[in-house]
């Protein structure tokens, strides 16, 4: 930065537009804030991972499969679609476009932590079209507890909320579930937990819940509020929260907390549970990386790979390329059909109840990348 910017020709607005960086952002938010933003992208394109040269092709990803031990495997949404759960950034299927046709232009605001506590009633209004309802996973979830079975799952990272790795067997141990799940809930105010299915039912009828021990404190206190309280009667039907002091009887009408199930939101801090891991264990072990239908969109998960040793494959699979993180191999497609295929050439059986008997998939080269793959079914007819 300082080489660049001692230069008169060069101001940091320029350097700026040459990583993708708006120059009105300075005018708008301030030159502090713009040099810090510059800083950042700057360190980020430094620290982007290389790509290695020795790994290109889907038989080169079925040699490490059956070489390595130590697999990271880094899952999102589009492991789970074949469920017929949407993902959130699929162009036409996708959640976001959904919210988007609904009027939101900013789809990403519904799971931010600071709207939630503003107005958690669009959370509630939305959010039971994610709720699990499926009570089965799909091949690709199979295929991650084969690698369990064959001792090389190293760890599971899944962005997913849907619990379905549990289902498929695999154990807590390897799984790190980086957004939370719905497994549970707790109250915004008390810290209160639930189970997550005991708010499932206000989840489908779109109404906000309510911390039930909240709402029990509340009302004991109610019953237990002496006449001289009650002031006026204006007053007469308010009653002090816990963390109300009696001298503040008269200022807010308590309420009880909004319960929050138990997913990371936008502006929340991952579990303590995911950096310990990968920094003090699965970074010092790791010997290949799949990153499996996830848009590598969200941070600190997107950022990953570029904190591993520089010698670690990493392999893509997903439906479209994506060029932000640098894979030595990019296998398109629907991961259901890729993992088929990788098994196959790995010399492994993957068995699941939708990869009927016969089932086949066509290769062929995406031209122009000699690293990128299409993979797809090949039809009975
Ligand atoms: P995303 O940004 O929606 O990306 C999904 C990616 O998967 C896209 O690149 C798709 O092209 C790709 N994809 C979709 N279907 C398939 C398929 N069948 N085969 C191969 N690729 C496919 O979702 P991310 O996971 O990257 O983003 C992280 C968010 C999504 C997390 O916070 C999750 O909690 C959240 N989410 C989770 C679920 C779930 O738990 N099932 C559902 C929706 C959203």
């Amino acid at each position: 930065m300082r080489e660049h910017l001692k230069h008169d020709d060069i101001t940091p607005q320029l350097l700026g537009t040459a990583f993708g960086i708006n120059p009105e952002i300075q005018d708008v938010y301030g030159e502090k804030f713009y040099m810090r933003l510059l800083v950042n992208v700057v360190d980020r394109a430094h620290k982007k991972r290389e790509k290695l040269k020795q790994y290109n092709t889907i038989d080169d990803a079925a040699a490490l499969l059956k070489e390595k031990k130590q697999i990271m495997v880094i899952t999102g949404a589009g492991i789970s679609t074949s469920l017929g759960i949407p993902d959130f950034r699929s162009k036409t299927s996708g959640f976001y476009t959904k919210l988007m046709a609904q009027g939101y232009a900013e789809p990403e605001q519904v799971f931010d932590i600071f709207e939630f506590d503003e107005n958690p009633s669009a959370f509630y209004n939305l959010a039971g079209a994610l709720l699990p309802e499926v009570r089965t996973f799909s091949p690709t979830h199979k295929f991650i507890s084969l690698l369990q079975d064959k001792g090389k799952l190293q760890t599971n990272y899944t962005q997913n909320i849907d619990n379905l790795e549990q289902l498929a067997g695999i154990r807590p141990a390897q799984l790190i579930q980086c957004h939370g799940s719905f497994a549970t809930a707790t109250c915004r105010k008390c810290e209160f937990k639930v189970r997550g299915s005991d708010i499932f039912p206000e989840m489908r009828a779109k109404q906000v819940a309510y911390c039930k021990r909240c709402t029990e404190r509340i009302a004991t206190k109610a019953a237990a509020s002496t006449p001289k309280k009650q002031k006026s009667t204006i007053y007469r039907n308010r009653y002090t929260s816990d963390d109300d002091d009696d001298t503040n009887i008269d200022d807010d009408i308590p309420t009880p907390g909004v319960m929050k199930p138990d997913i990371t939101f936008f502006g929340e801090q991952l579990p303590d549970t995911f950096f310990n891991r990968f920094t003090n264990r699965d970074c010092k072990t790791v010997d290949l990386v799949l990153v499996i239908g996830t848009s590598m969109k969200v941070a600190p998960v997107s950022d990953m790979p570029n904190h591993l040793p520089k010698q670690v494959p990493h392999i893509y699979i997903s439906r479209e390329p994506v060029d932000h993180v640098n894979f030595d191999i990019q296998l398109l497609g629907n991961c259901d059909d890729v993992v088929f295929e990788l098994a196959r050439r790995a010399g492994w059986e993957l068995m699941h109840a939708m990869i009927p008997p016969g089932f086949q998939t066509v290769v062929e080269p995406v031209e122009g990348k000699e690293h990128h793959w299409k993979v797809f079914r090949l039809l009975d007819d």
